[in-house]
């Protein structure tokens, strides 16, 4: 006997959370339960907005839809809306055993704001590694404080990502700032230009190693080895169903480049998943996953070591049940 819940949650977000020039008060979605024959499998759907190309509103009758199917005891085809896949997959994964239990809650450190208190985290860390956005101010500014950071910790390893906001003037403004002496302890700059002829052309220019995040979600995109690439981000909420997660994960790693999961903004019921897919798909490669401290209170499940609250199931409001 195949059974099914939705329940429906909202997260307020820090204040200052800004994603592509919008501020984001509220992180909204789905977590779906399946259970049958005495054991349960768990999801999250929960698009984000002006990163998905769906909405909750969208995503949530497809993944009803799907559930009714699968209810009734058929077999539906993954959704076209890859939040929805996602989650839906990975809730039949753990239903199925599937999933790994084993995580990796090791995470590049991210960058918000105050310095001094990523400088003391980073210290407690054996191999210490920092993801800053570079490109809201000006690339001196930018220039100026990877210097730093990277001066006053000499074992830090930095990723750096651009989200597409520089010209090639700019980008080369923030180089000349980095001396070269530096660069080889930038790990990659995800996508630092408009354009990936720019972003390509700034890489030979200035020996800084680059990665595709937006780019690998492009229509037509397929992962190919050339210098200094040397990663593709892999959002699974942005990415689609496991098996499209894997099979990317696959193509990246064969054309020589580093694999990376990477948070959407999910839950902690959400990052804890992508800690145990990062584990499985991309053994060794420290995912990007320090999102959580962006969230008023963790969800269903804790992330190792977090001190926020915890909401239970229980008091979650349940959309529908079969
Ligand atoms: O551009 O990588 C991004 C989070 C939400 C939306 C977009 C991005 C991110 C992150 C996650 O940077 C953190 C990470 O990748 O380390
Ligand atoms: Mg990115």
């Amino acid at each position: 006997m195949r059974r099914a819940t939705v329940f429906a949650w909202d997260i307020p977000l820090e204040a200052g959370v800004v994603l592509r020039d919008r501020r984001l008060k509220t992180r909204s979605g789905l977590l779906v339960r399946l259970t049958a024959s005495g054991r349960e499998g768990w999801g999250e759907i929960a698009p984000l907005p002006g990163f998905s190309q769906e909405t909750l509103a969208e995503a949530q009758p497809e993944a009803l839809s799907w559930l009714k199917a699968w209810c009734e005891g058929k077999e539906p085809a993954e959704s076209r809306l890859p939040s929805v896949a996602f989650g839906l997959s990975c809730a039949a994964a753990e239903l199925a055993g599937e999933l790994p239990e084993e995580g990796c809650y090791r995470s590049a450190l991210l960058c918000t704001g105050d310095p001094d208190a990523l400088l003391l985290r980073l210290q407690q860390q054996a191999e210490p590694l920092a993801k800053m956005k570079v490109g809201l101010y000006e690339p001196v500014r930018d220039g100026m404080m990877v210097s730093l950071l990277l001066e006053a910790l000499p074992e830090l390893t930095l990723r750096l990502d651009a989200n597409r906001s520089w010209s090639l003037e700019r980008a080369r403004r923030f180089a000349r700032f980095i001396d070269p002496a530096l660069r080889s302890r930038i790990v990659f700059l995800e996508e630092p230009c408009r354009s990936q002829r720019e972003a390509r052309d700034f890489a030979s220019e200035t020996g800084i190693a680059i990665a595709w995040d937006e780019s690998a979600r492009d229509v037509g995109f397929r992962p190919l080895a050339e210098p200094n690439v040397s990663a593709v981000v892999i959002k699974p909420t942005l990415t689609g169903s496991l098996a499209q997660v894997s099979a990317l994960v696959a193509r990246v790693n064969k054309a020589g480049m580093q694999a990376v999961i990477s948070s959407s903004l999910e839950s902690s019921f959400g990052l804890t998943q992508l800690a145990r897919i990062a584990h499985w798909l991309t053994p060794g490669v420290t995912p990007g996953l320090d999102t959580l401290d962006l969230m008023a209170h963790q969800l269903v499940r804790s992330w190792p070591a977090s001190e926020l609250p915890l909401i239970s199931p229980q008091t979650l409001e349940v959309l529908w049940q079969r």
